[in-house]
């Protein structure tokens, strides 16, 4: 490291043999500059003498940027030279430590950009603090192979308060051919979605969002799922972004995720208010500290008169089906309930096919929509829904998998629950979702250990809990259950079971697949 710092004309090299010394130096060059200083050091005790000055710029809010070599991993505590675990070794004297992976592929290199930005942005960022950057390297140390080092990927910050220099993002704005906003999980912000809607409909700029970012609007795409799994390959790069904005949290789709990794905008925005640096894309460019609405309130953009990159994505998105004239199955049961939905209502999804299938059908005017997608956790979708449902005076569904209910039994055992929450229950005796995983078919541990197959029903258990009980085994069955399950009056909770088959969801999914890949 010290070779490629001090071969570098970037760098600004000073040589202080003893390192708690060289950490105060450091203190005396902040004092002086108002900007970050680094150390670097080899591995051992070397970075225990930086301590004093790590706690030094903590208490006094300065922006040193400690960089210690590190061993391979393998050898620490084995005997083996100036070794110990170096790892996060300032505890909460620093505000951001990073351990670095030692690169063997792209993941790797991404995964080591990715943390060093983490690290830079945060020893500058709401006011200053010091930050480690540890660094493995296993041997052998000295090729020296590389003339110079390369030119790497640095995320810019941007702050709410310095929101009136917005310059350089109304440029890359304007000079951009093919826009897109991706809205992530958030809850309904009605100045938002009218804002996005000027940028659809004037400035080129597609829009795309799931039913859990709450933002429906017919000038949004919501089949982007279908629509990119759909695509031909030669039409794929036509359809790829040159500017990215992403706001809001967690997105479903699998299909969007890769397309943009492996198609990379020249861009990409993330707009948030919260702290943290996420690149779910793998090609953040800046990270704005601010609210979507005053950050595009603020950007000076011109109006594009053409309109091809919406064009394009319209044109496609209004050729992808819904779902008909299929099986009876988890999704045609989805289908069904969500054309009974009454407009206005909360849908809580569960985790695995429910939230996934949700995406496949249009909601009802006024639909509000929540998920437990920070971790997709299965445990608690009953006690969530539940916990809304009591403080929320109109109807709250939950439509949820047989593993995510039975596992949240226990949320149906509390006082407070009232008639206004209902319960559609896909019962397809077992986890579902790893029955259409490519591949997962081939291991004799599916059925009994990783789906759980079952044949549990939840009709004792819900009548044991006062409930009332619904259930349904067909096409005919749901039909005759929905006008029920959805009254607006009910003294109790209702619970629909209804029953798929695991084979007919399979061929199901596959069937619409193909149907898709025909277009
Ligand atoms: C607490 C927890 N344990 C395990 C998992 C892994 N997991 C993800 S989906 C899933 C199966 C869910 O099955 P079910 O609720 O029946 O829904 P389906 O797949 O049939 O739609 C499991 C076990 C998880 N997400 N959370």
């Amino acid at each position: 490291m010290i070779h490629c710092f001090s071969q570098d004309p970037f760098f600004k090299c000073f040589s202080i043999v003893d390192e708690r010394s060289a950490g105060y130096f450091a203190i005396g060059m902040m004092d002086k500059l108002q900007r970050p200083v680094a150390l670097c050091c080899t591995s051992g005790t070397a970075l225990l003498n930086y301590a004093p000055a790590v706690a030094e710029s903590f208490y006094r809010e300065l922006p040193l940027v400690v960089v210690s070599a590190d061993r391979s991993q393998a050898w620490i505590g084995q005997m083996d030279g100036q070794t110990i675990p170096q790892q996060g070794v300032f505890g909460s004297m620093v505000r951001k430590s990073v351990h670095l992976p030692e690169i063997n592929s792209e993941e790797d290199l991404w995964h080591c950009n990715r943390l060093i930005n983490e690290a830079l942005m945060e020893c500058n960022r709401r006011g200053a603090g010091p930050v480690h950057i540890n660094v493995p390297i296993s041997e052998p140390l000295f090729d020296f192979t590389e003339l110079t080092l390369p030119a790497v990927r640095k995320i810019q910050v941007f702050s709410e308060k310095k929101l009136g220099d917005l310059c350089k993002f109304s440029s890359v704005w304007n000079d951009s051919c093919k826009r897109m906003i991706i809205i992530g999980q958030m809850p309904h912000n009605e100045e938002l979605i009218e804002l996005l809607e000027i940028l659809v409909l004037k400035l080129d700029c597609v829009v795309l969002c799931e039913h859990l970012s709450n933002a429906a609007s017919p000038n949004f795409i919501g089949n982007f799922d279908a629509l990119i799994y759909a695509l031909p390959e030669d039409e794929v790069e036509n359809f790829a972004p040159d500017l990215l904005i992403t706001l809001g949290g967690h997105l479903v789709s699998k299909h969007l995720k890769k397309f943009i990794r492996s198609h990379p905008p020249k861009s990409h925005w993330h707009i948030s208010p919260s702290d943290g640096c996420v690149d779910t894309y793998q090609c953040l460019t800046d990270l704005i500290d601010a609210e979507p609405v005053s950050f595009f309130s603020e950007l000076e953009i011109k109006d594009g008169n053409h309109k091809n990159f919406v064009r394009t994505w319209q044109k496609a998105s209004s050729s992808i089906p819904i779902p008909k004239d299929l099986p009876f199955s988890d999704s045609t049961v989805v289908g069904s309930f969500l054309r009974k939905l009454p407009e206005y209502s909360t849908l809580f999804v569960g985790n695995s096919s429910s939230v996934r299938n949700i995406q496949l059908y249009p909601l009802p005017l006024g639909t509000e929509v929540f998920c437990n997608r920070g971790t997709n956790g299965i445990e608690g979708s009953i006690s969530t829904a539940s916990g809304y449902a009591t403080l929320h005076d109109g109807l709250t569904f939950l439509l949820v998998g047989d593993l995510s209910f039975f596992y949240d039994l226990n949320g149906l055992w509390n006082k407070y629950i009232g008639g206004n929450l209902r319960i559609l229950l896909i019962n397809n005796g077992g986890g579902g979702i790893f029955q259409l995983l490519p591949g997962l078919n081939k291991s004799e541990a599916l059925e009994p250990f990783v789906a759980a197959r079952h044949n549990s029903s939840a009709e004792k258990w819900v009548e044991a809990a006062g409930f009332h009980y619904l259930k349904a085994e067909n096409e005919t069955d749901l039909k005759k259950q929905l006008p029920e399950f959805v009254t607006a009056q009910s003294e109790k909770v209702i619970v629909l079971e209804v029953f798929t088959s695991t084979e007919i969801n399979q061929a199901t999914f596959k069937l619409y697949n193909q149907q898709l890949k025909k277009l």
